[in-house]
């Protein structure tokens, strides 16, 4: 297996995280999103979606989105389980990990690229250009403030996103919180279970990645 990674990309980091959690080694390929290689060269011959991360088996596969790619990697190495261990804890797992990615991760992402000079005529990703529209990276920082104080409650009445266990929906969550500086966000003073949920999570080795 190979990784298609870029240490800055938040997507990547979720899935780096995740082959973390599980201790596995898998080889990585930097592509580089800051001079545009993704856009560049080979790599549309990789992912047509020209996005990182992406996970080249070793029969040719190419696996995009980084959820699937975490799908795989649970059902190839099942321990520790990180997508629930029975049929209803991974419905409810896959419910969080998906409310954070809609409203926390796309939340950071709708404002850093429609507001981000770096993003203009690529505010969105993939092989098509798109004009940067201000609106949404107004509206983008108020839907993270607003996930913040979804889960800053969330995190009053579980010890982490998905219940009592830590799961898939903590890295993303973590990721997209980590990320929301380039966005100038952060928990607040007045959110204690973010504040004690994210030293957790920040405190495990997989962290670091
Ligand atoms: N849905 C994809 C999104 C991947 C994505 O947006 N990747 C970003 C980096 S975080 C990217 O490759 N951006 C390329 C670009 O900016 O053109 C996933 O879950 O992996």
């Amino acid at each position: 297996m190979q990784l298609y990674d870029f240490k800055m990309a938040p997507n990547a980091r979720r899935v780096r995280v995740f082959i973390a959690e599980k201790g596995l080694d898998i080889p990585s390929v930097e592509v580089d999103l800051g001079s545009r290689a993704q856009l560049a060269g080979d790599y549309g011959k990789v992912n047509p979606m020209l996005e990182v991360p992406a996970l080249a088996l070793d029969d040719g596969t190419v696996l995009t989105e980084s959820t699937a790619i975490c799908r795989y990697l649970e059902e190839v190495y099942p321990d520790p389980p990180l997508c629930g261990r029975n049929p209803l804890e991974r419905a409810v797992v896959m419910m969080w990990d998906r409310r954070v990615e809609q409203h926390g991760f796309m939340a950071v992402s709708e404002a850093f690229r429609n507001g981000n000079a770096f993003f203009k005529d690529r505010a969105v990703t993939g092989p098509m250009d798109f004009a940067q529209i201000p609106e949404l990276a107004e509206r983008g920082k108020q839907r993270f403030a607003n996930f913040l104080g979804f889960m800053e409650q969330r995190l009053g009445e579980a010890e982490f996103v998905a219940g009592e266990r830590y799961s898939i929906a903590d890295m993303t969550a973590m990721v997209a919180i980590d990320f929301a500086r380039v966005i100038r966000a952060r928990i607040g003073d007045d959110q204690p279970n973010l504040q004690r949920w994210h030293a957790a999570v920040s405190g495990r080795p997989s962290a670091q990645v």
